[in-house]
């Protein structure tokens, strides 16, 4: 059997992690029999980050290696049917919902006064009283150091809303209005994009990247499809 760790429920979200709701969604469509566990504290983690796949005594940590694993494991079921050419162009979006619009998502949970009451209810909630606070400053410190080191902590506000409209225009660009990226049926990048869109249209309350995806409604909706058509959804 095998178990995917995962964060807990936070913000409204069963699976509040896009890298752990995708795995969940990519073992659901392989039909693999597993089971989830929770883990609280990332650090915990064989790589420091959720989510990480149990396999035995093997331990698979990162969504991608994840990926690649069950490819192996299922004789190439997770790529197959894509020509070379999808396949760039899947990874491509993947890029940059995760290691682009990612990074605007998560300033706009952890970055922002007015949110971040809820992040340290959400992520820090079990950690006994007097140190949540402790705790949780600490790491809205590496949250904000990773975020300058990145680059896109070194705009205003105004320039990483244009950053965060310029990807979710691209994205809803890239998705179509019927169906999913390459088929009848969802695949990895599929679900690589409606995992990362999940958290982001459904974390309660709204962020600031929350109201500019709202601008795009065909988003939205395909974001809604991919998780009915797996039976997978983000939200609780
Ligand atoms: N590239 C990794 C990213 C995983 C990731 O960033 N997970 C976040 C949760 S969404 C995490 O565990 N963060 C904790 C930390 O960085 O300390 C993947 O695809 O699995």
């Amino acid at each position: 059997m095998l178990t995917l760790v995962t964060l807990p429920p936070a913000f409204g979200m069963r699976n509040v992690s896009p890298f752990c709701l995708k795995a969940e969604m990519l073992l659901t469509a392989l039909d693999l029999p597993f089971d989830m566990a929770i883990e609280k504290d990332p650090r915990k983690a064989p790589k420091g980050k959720l989510p990480y796949l149990i396999d035995g005594g093997k331990r698979i940590a990162d969504s991608e290696l994840i990926t690649e694993y069950l490819d192996g494991m299922t004789g190439g079921k997770v790529y197959e049917g894509l020509d070379a050419g999808q396949r760039a162009y899947g990874v491509a979006l993947a890029r940059l919902a995760e290691d682009h619009l990612y990074w605007l998502m998560v300033a706009s949970r952890w970055l922002d006064e007015a949110w971040w009451p809820n992040v340290v209810e959400g992520f820090f909630g079990f950690v006994p009283g007097p140190l949540r606070r402790f705790a949780s400053s600490m790491a809205r410190k590496q949250v904000a150091r990773t975020y300058d080191l990145q680059g896109l902590g070194r705009h205003t506000l105004e320039e990483q809303k244009g950053f965060a409209r310029r990807d979710l225009k691209a994205l809803s660009a890239a998705v179509p209005d019927s169906g999913f990226l390459f088929g009848e049926q969802p695949g990895i990048f599929d679900f690589t994009i409606a995992g990362m869109m999940a958290g982001i249209y459904d974390n309660r309350p709204d962020t600031w990247v929350t109201v500019i995806a709202q601008e795009f409604d065909n988003l939205q909706a395909y974001t809604e499809r991919v998780q009915a058509s797996v039976g997978v959804w983000g939200r609780q």
